[in-house]
């Protein structure tokens, strides 16, 4: 029996570590004895261990990454014990292991889709039925870590992608596209171990690639997720309850895909899901036309809750995020007035870099944008919560009235951003307002260099009107 560590670092991530709880169960499979835990902890610090999992997710959590594997390096005897693996673990490994310390130690890049990965065997571990109860909190002491995605089978149905956008680390983490995989056997033995979940969300990420796309569609309603079957019955206060479980596929869906083949949307209409996510990744005319038709299939459909993540700091510039979000509510306007079911939520996605130096934080800078750009956008998603909901009066209120207004908005003292409603009762707004308005486009250009990266203490102008604007910064 060998004894056995997983640990995940302790970065906030909305699902559980789906890779360690696979290797949990390889390993009691194996009659180990296995102990998981979210972070530092220094009495399993102190204990020697056979063998030590960390899992990686977010290469911009590089430090908190790093730091936890060197935290618990001596805890086995030979580093090449301590193995590390997931996302960020596979797109950086060259660059983990440059880590003074840790040049011995083992990386697994990718999945562990082949045998003998973990021990000369044939096991896979990628086909385990997870280990769901090491995410318990009433089980595990070692966890106080309640993962808000937690009520939910983890499920893959499909693995890769056809595709190889330039700013998708997917390629790299699951090179091969596999186009089906039976998700009923899984769910039926996580509900014989562990009891029912109510949601399900498939971790997918082209799942409509799949030529096999209607037969897992049937998959999902066989195991009660169809648009008409999707009770859940659970117990509370010792009396038997039902609320209605949902599917999420959590990708942003290829709208290419819907596009070029429409019946798609009607198999994905069969199932219970919620919301249905679409990648808004571009602003040009042509893929507007492919996302408005594919919006316009979803209300077809009758499929209720939409949602749509939009890729912004990218190659794109700022107009082409508010070009987006207007055209998500206008469509809302359009399915309301015409009374479809459909409303469209928006989630603008900040681009982050999956490769170099850049990719281990959140600071990248895309070459049409400035950092107080950036940071204006920030505000307003912060007072919204980072999603943009479906009323039009709504849009309007937070980004603009139209582009010119949003082009004003993003330029404003945060204070006058965030708390805009108090800004405007005490007249600073209509201050600012004013004095943004006399500058004529050269001195617009002069202001926009001048704290364009976001830093206002110290700077100056000889225009009187600018240096008027600068003291409502730093006030
Ligand atoms: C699900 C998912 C999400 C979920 C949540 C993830 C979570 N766990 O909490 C949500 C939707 C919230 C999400 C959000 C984002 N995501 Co995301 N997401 C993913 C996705 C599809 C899967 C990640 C995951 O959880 N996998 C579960 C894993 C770990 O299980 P598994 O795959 O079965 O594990 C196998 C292997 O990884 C390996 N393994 C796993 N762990 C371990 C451990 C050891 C020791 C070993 C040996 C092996 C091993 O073996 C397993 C079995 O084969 C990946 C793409 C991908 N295919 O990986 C992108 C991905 C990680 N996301 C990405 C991005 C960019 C984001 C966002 C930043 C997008 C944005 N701009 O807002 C946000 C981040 C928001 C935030 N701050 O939290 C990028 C990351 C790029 C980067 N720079 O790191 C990825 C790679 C996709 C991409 N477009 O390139 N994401």
């Amino acid at each position: 029996m060998r004894r056995i560590l997983l640990i995940e670092p302790s970065y906030r991530n909305k699902y559980p570590p789906l890779g360690l709880m696979k290797i949990s169960a390889y390993h009691k499979m194996l009659g180990d004895k296995v102990v998981f835990c979210k972070g530092a902890n220094l009495s399993l610090r102190k204990e020697k261990w056979d063998r030590i999992y960390i899992t990686s997710l977010f290469t911009f959590y590089w430090n908190t990454t790093i730091k936890t594997i060197k935290y618990y390096l001596k805890s086995v005897n030979d580093s090449k014990n301590i193995f590390v693996g997931g996302p960020m673990a596979t797109i950086m490994a060259e660059e983990i292991l440059a880590q003074k310390g840790l040049e011995e130690i083992t990386i697994l890049r990718g999945l562990l889709n082949k045998p003998n990965m973990l021990d000369e065997n044939e096991h896979i571990v990628d086909n385990m039925v997870p280990d769901y109860s090491i995410i318990d909190t009433a089980t595990n002491n070692y966890l106080s870590y309640n993962y808000p995605v937690s009520d939910a089978f983890l499920i893959h149905s499909t693995r890769g992608c056809i595709r190889k956008c330039e700013f998708c680390a997917v390629p790299k983490i699951e090179p091969k596209f596999l186009r089906y995989a039976d998700i009923k056997p899984n769910i039926k033995d996580v509900i014989k171990q562990f009891g029912d979940r109510r949601n399900l969300m498939i971790m997918d990420n082209n799942i409509l690639a799949s030529p096999d796309l209607e037969q897992i569609i049937q998959d999902i309603i066989d195991c009660g997720f169809g648009i008409n079957n999707n009770d859940y019955k659970y117990i509370k206060d010792s009396k038997e309850r039902t609320k209605k479980r949902y599917v999420d596929f959590n990708q942003g869906l290829d709208a290419r895909l819907l596009y070029e083949h429409p019946e798609k949307m009607e198999f994905l209409s069969r199932v219970a899901v919620k919301p249905l996510r679409i990648a808004f990744d571009h602003a040009d005319d042509e893929f507007v036309e492919i996302y408005t038709r594919c919006m316009w299939l979803a209300a077809e459909n009758k499929i209720k809750d939409v949602s749509n993540y939009i890729l912004f700091n990218f190659d794109d510039e700022p107009n082409d995020l508010y070009r987006r979000l207007e055209i998500n509510a206008l469509l809302n306007a359009q399915f309301e007035n015409g009374g479809y079911c459909t409303r469209i939520w928006s989630f603008p996605m900040r681009f982050s870099p999956i490769y170099g130096e850049e990719a281990k934080g959140r600071k990248f800078l895309g070459k049409k944008w400035v950092r107080k750009q950036l940071r204006g956008i920030q505000c307003i998603l912060n007072a919204t919560h980072g999603v943009v909901g479906p009323k039009l009066a709504f849009f309007k209120k937070a980004f603009g009235e139209n582009i010119d207004e949003f082009n004003k908005l993003i330029w404003m003292p945060e204070k006058y951003i965030i708390y805009r409603n108090e800004n405007i009762q005490n007249g600073n707004a209509d201050c600012w307002n004013n004095l943004f308005y006399q500058l004529d486009a050269k001195l617009l250009a002069d202001f926009q260099r001048i704290i364009g990266d976001n830093v206002f203490v110290g700077k100056h102008s000889d225009n009187s009107i600018i240096s008027k604007l600068l003291s409502h910064y730093t006030d």
